[in-house]
């Protein structure tokens, strides 16, 4: 093969199926024999926005090919997970074991390129790594004179349930640990991407990545903390933000039942253990996010609570709108939790998934369709924004309690509870 690609989960594989569909011969290299054969067949392992077509047009036309071993290729992309551990210290284990793989059949001319979310410093390890077990190598930045190989950091920036479109239409950082191996890297992003590609060194394109999303996670707690204070002193979060957001510069994201996903809850960690005494804001934000999780079960088992005998329907599991992912969701979460305590006075409504998690189990609470929600349930807690739950139009709610985590319903009048201010929690 031309390029290949190393792991194949929610970003090495669409990143493989869209260099593919630029012509290039893949290979994709995953760990997991189940998905490579998944994948061998034209079909996927995930759930992505038109991806199951692509990826069945390339592996038929012969440009994208899965295996569990590595090939020689003259580009290598690593998409492996970075995740953090109970200490919310980073696990780079993946990238030096596909590392690893890549320097067994490395050869002059070669271009190894880091896509995972990484700590300031790994495309550098990484390039000691590759370094170490290839003497016979000159690596960048290390060795006198031309190197023999390539090695750059290139983050991706995609939005879950609009991946393909993104990697190809996003502008993208390209860090080398030398300029040279930068405009290398460029010159393979830009057979198949539309946006621009902006070339800096490798250590300020891992800190770039880390920062975008630190970005969004600092400005989703002080929603999600302007939320807890406007149920404090009784007033309309959704409100208040939309009059704020009048003013020019003033642009205050959506809070929710916290932050969920692979990426914003954790990525922010990497900055915190890169640098403790000097990052306050970003580790309180997170306390933030995550503590909304637990104000919501509060207010919600104290609505639930005083309401004895009604049945309640939690509207979504996944981590946010509009999509299939349940995997860290704060909305899986607090339904889990209520499920636990008020069994099966519990329904959940999510309508991208075919049954309910195992955490679900034995607890008496069922996977319902919204219809069914609207006409047997009293107590509504809306804790996905799906437009599914946004288009419920308002004659068929008005006489249910909501609580509405999301903001989805506007025009929802407040209940009458809910203004006398016995349920509202601190
Ligand atoms: N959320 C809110 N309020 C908001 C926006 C989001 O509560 O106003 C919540 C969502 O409900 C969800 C979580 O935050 O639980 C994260 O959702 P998201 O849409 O902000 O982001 P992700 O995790 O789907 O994707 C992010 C993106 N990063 C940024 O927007 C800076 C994406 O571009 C990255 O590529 C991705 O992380 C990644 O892989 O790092």
């Amino acid at each position: 093969p031309e390029v290949c690609v190393v792991g194949l989960g929610y970003i090495g594989l669409p990143t493989a199926a869209i260099i593919a569909r630029s012509g290039s011969k893949v290979l994709g290299v995953d760990v997991t024999q189940s998905v490579v054969d998944t994948i061998n067949r034209g079909e996927i392992h995930i759930e992505e926005v038109d991806l199951d077509g692509l990826v069945q047009g390339v592996v038929s036309r012969g440009l994208l090919a899965a295996s569990t071993q590595i090939a020689p290729a003259d580009v290598f992309v690593i998409a492996v997970p970075t995740p953090f551990d109970k200490n919310h210290a980073p696990d780079i284990s993946y990238v030096l074991a596909a590392g690893r793989s890549v320097a067994s059949v490395l050869k002059a001319g070669d271009v190894v390129i880091l896509e995972s979310t990484s700590p300031v410093g790994t495309t550098e390890e990484l390039r000691d790594l590759i370094a170490e077990l290839r003497p016979d190598l000159k690596v960048p930045g290390r060795s006198q004179g031309t190197p023999d190989v390539s090695i750059a950091y290139c983050p991706e920036r995609v939005l879950p349930g609009k991946i393909l479109e993104e990697l190809t239409n996003n502008d993208r950082s390209i860090g080398g640990i030398t300029p040279r191996c930068a405009r290398k890297a460029l010159a393979f992003y830009k057979r198949f991407v539309r946006g621009t590609c902006v070339t800096t060194d490798a250590r300020s394109a891992e800190m770039t990545k880390l920062v975008e999303n630190a970005y969004r996670d600092v400005n989703i707690a002080f929603a999600n903390e302007l939320s807890i204070v406007a149920d404090k002193m009784g007033l309309d979060v959704w409100e208040v933000i939309r009059l704020a957001n009048r003013h020019p510069r003033v642009n205050i994201l959506q809070p929710g039942p916290g932050v969920g996903g692979h990426c914003i809850a954790v990525d922010p960690w990497f900055i915190v253990h890169g640098a403790p005494e000097e990052t306050p804001l970003i580790r309180t934000a997170r306390g933030v996010n995550d503590g909304k999780i637990h104000h919501v079960i509060k207010h919600a088992d104290a609505l639930i609570s005083a309401h004895p005998g009604a049945k309640v329907a939690c509207l979504g599991l996944a981590f946010k709108a509009n999509i299939d992912d349940f995997r860290e969701s704060p909305a899986r979460l607090v339904a889990a939790t209520l499920a636990r305590k008020f069994g099966e006075r519990i329904q959940v409504v999510e309508p991208y998934a075919a049954e309910l998690p195992r955490e679900f189990d034995g607890t008496g609470a069922s996977l319902i369709d919204i219809d069914t929600a609207l006409e047997d349930c009293d107590v509504l807690i809306a804790l996905v924004d799906h437009d599914v739950f946004r288009v419920v139009p308002l004659a068929e709610r008005a006489d249910k309690l909501v609580y509405d985590t999301r903001g989805i319903w506007p025009d929802q009048p407040k209940p009458a509870e809910l203004d006398r201010g016995g349920l509202r929690l601190a």
